[in-house]
């Protein structure tokens, strides 16, 4: 029982006409794109975190100007993201709030200690991988201003992931304990990068609808095949091993069959109780305190020159 407007906007949307902020659009729609952008936005800004925590003990000048570019990158895709948000009514204050409040979502990834240089390429190599995987097809979803934001984003991660790659090839020719050190970052963080993807198709409650309004174009279990798919060779050119003993071709599916994911460790991270959850929202609510007198100074500087100008 949709009415006629509600029968138009999808008409609109399977025709692949993009809808714009202006737009007439159901609320549920609006609130889908408010949820998934905010979240998105809270894992870019969140996302830095890990990496921050290596710009001090990079191992050469190189390396270092390298990752403060991508954490810089990161906090622009953040504010990207928020503009886009902004667009649907929602202000970045209420979405700032609900993030430091530990109401919002962010990405499960990020709730991942980072104890090692190698870290900083298994990140690169599988979280950007993995992130542009799912954003290349968010370049084409529904909504204008959420896939223009995509374009820039994905240009950026692309050159994330190659610098992760190119810390993981540095690591693997380099000393045997060099090599040692990629590999136990990959252990460590190979299911997790997987678990980025969301919950098995059967499990996704956002999926269906998301699918239909084109915010999703494909599954969450696509593009987790996809992610491995993908990385299999590229683990295997490095000469590292996946910590996944069911990790096989399948010539007839013509794609890799992987292991089961432990879902429990997903929903468990996704309540808060995953290893830096706790350590990463107090980081952040910090970083956001500190901040204030600068606010403040920028508020207090363009109210000087307001009052400046219509005197
Ligand atoms: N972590 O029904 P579905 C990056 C939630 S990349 C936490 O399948 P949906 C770049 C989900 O929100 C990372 N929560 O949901 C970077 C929902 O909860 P809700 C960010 C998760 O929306 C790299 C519930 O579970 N990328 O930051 C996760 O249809 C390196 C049920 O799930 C994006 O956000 C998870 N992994 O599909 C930065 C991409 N998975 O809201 C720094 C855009 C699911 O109902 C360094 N987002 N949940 O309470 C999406 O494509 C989708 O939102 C999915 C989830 C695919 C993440």
């Amino acid at each position: 029982n949709m009415s006629e407007q509600e029968r138009e906007f999808q008409a609109r949307i399977d025709a692949g006409v993009k809808i714009e902020p202006k737009d007439w659009m159901p609320e549920a729609y609006r609130k889908t794109l408010i949820r998934q952008i905010s979240q998105h936005a809270h894992s870019e800004i969140v996302g830095q975190l890990p990496e921050g925590n290596w710009v001090t003990r990079a191992p050469t000048l190189k390396r270092k100007s390298i990752l403060l570019a991508k954490i810089q990158d990161e906090a622009g895709h953040g504010l990207y993201l928020y503009s886009a948000a902004e667009t649907l009514g929602v202000s970045r204050d209420e979405l700032l709030d609900a993030l430091h409040s530990g109401k919002a979502k962010y990405s499960s990834i990020f709730n991942y200690p980072t104890l090692s240089w190698a870290d900083m390429g298994a990140i690169g190599w599988l979280v950007d991988g993995s992130a542009i995987i799912n954003q290349i097809p968010l370049c084409r979803c529904s909504y204008g201003p959420y896939s223009r934001a995509m374009i820039r984003v994905c240009k950026e991660e692309s050159f994330h992931a190659r610098q992760g790659y190119d810390i993981m090839l540095a690591l693997c020719r380099g000393t045997p304990e060099q090599k040692q050190m990629a590999q136990d970052a990959l252990n460590r963080w190979w299911w997790p990068s997987l678990m980025m993807f969301g919950p098995s198709d059967a499990d996704s409650v956002n999926s269906a609808q998301s699918s239909k309004w084109r915010i999703k174009l494909f599954s969450n279990d696509e593009l987790r095949q996809r992610m491995v798919d993908q990385t299999v060779p590229q683990a295997e050119f490095l000469g590292l091993t996946l910590p996944d003993p069911d990790l096989k071709w399948n010539a007839e599916r013509g794609h890799y069959d992987f292991g089961e994911i432990d879902w429990s460790e997903f929903h468990n991270v996704l309540k808060g109780n995953g290893p830096c959850n706790k350590e990463r929202l107090r980081t952040r609510v910090k970083a956001w305190d500190d901040g204030e007198w600068f606010r403040d100074a920028m508020v207090a500087y363009a109210d000087k020159q307001a009052a400046r100008k219509s005197a």
